[in-house]
This record gives C-alpha cells, structure tokens and sequence, in this order.
C-alpha cells in the first residue's frame, strides 16, 4: 500500500506570524524571541508579517496567545517564555499551566499555536536550551508554526 502522506513545507512565504514572549527571565527569553526571528526570516517571512507581543510572565502566555489566535490577524502563534524551577512547587504550578494553557488556545481557535516554553530545573539548563548547547526553543517553535501552517492550509483546500 502506497497512503498519500501529508507533510506540511517550510516555506513561510506570505503568512503571518504572531510571536507572544514572558518578560520574565528576559535575558534568555530575549534570545527565544531571536530565535523564532531567525527561523522565520530564513525560511521568507517579511519582516512586517512577524509581531512580538510581551506578557508578564509565562502564565499569562496561554491569554495573550488565546486572544491573539482568535483575532484572526495571524497564521500562527509562537509561545516562548522561560520558566525556572526556583525552592517552592509554584514552578510545577506555572509550567503545568502554561503548557495546558498554550494547547488549549490552538485547540479553542483552530490555529497551530506552538510551544516554546523552556522548563528547566537550573539557570545552566535553561541557557543551554535558549541558543547554548541544546539549540533555541523559539528557533524549533518557528519552525514547527511553519510546518503547520502549510500542513493545516493543505487540510483545508
Ligand atoms: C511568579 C513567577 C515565578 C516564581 N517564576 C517564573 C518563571 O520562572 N518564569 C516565568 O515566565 N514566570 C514566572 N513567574 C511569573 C508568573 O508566570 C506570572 O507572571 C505571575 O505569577 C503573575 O500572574
């Protein structure tokens, strides 16, 4: 048997992009946001088809993302944020949160809103996980929005 097998392209060409970033712990999630950036602009999106929307902290990801999608301005959502397991389970709390949370905004709108929240139990994780040793979440969300965008257009026609 020979299925036909869908695979959505990397080709960002003529989307837009909604890019929703914590302020908390801004110096790695700054290089998130860079990330998502680059992939994006490598794989040939405009500059004006990308926005970068701030919230508070990582908990707050899920809203903005939500309202975002539902706008219907953009093509995807792009989630990134930095969460730090610090003495207390508020950690655990948050991460669960945003995680369902950013699910729950591509499930309730329709739209690929992709994840790239680091949850690392050290600073030392984290950095290697925004663009040290273990390559920039936001890059790898870019390029799963991307993915996506073509899979979900290709659904639908
Ligand atoms: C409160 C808090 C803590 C302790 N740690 C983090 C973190 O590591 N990363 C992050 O993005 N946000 C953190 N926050 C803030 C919460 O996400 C949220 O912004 C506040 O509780 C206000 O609702």
């Amino acid at each position: 048997m020979q299925p036909v097998v869908h695979s959505g392209r990397l080709n960002a060409e003529g989307f837009r992009f909604a890019i929703v970033a914590s302020r908390w712990n801004d110096l790695l999630t700054a290089r998130l946001v860079e990330g998502a950036i680059d992939a994006l602009e490598r794989l040939g999106a405009k500059e004006s088809d990308v926005e970068v929307f701030k919230v508070p902290g990582s908990f707050e990801i899920p809203m903005l993302a939500q309202k975002v999608a539902a706008s219907k301005k953009f093509d995807a959502v792009i989630c990134v944020g930095t969460l730090i397991r610090g003495q207390t389970p508020h950690f655990d709390y948050i991460a669960s949160e945003a995680t369902k949370g950013v699910a729950h905004a591509g499930m309730a709108t329709g739209l690929p809103v992709t994840y790239g929240i680091i949850t690392a139990d050290t600073v030392e994780q984290a950095m290697d996980r925004a663009g040290v040793k273990a390559g920039n979440k936001g890059f790898e969300a870019a390029m799963a929005a991307v993915e996506l965008v073509n899979l979900y257009k290709e659904v639908n026609s």
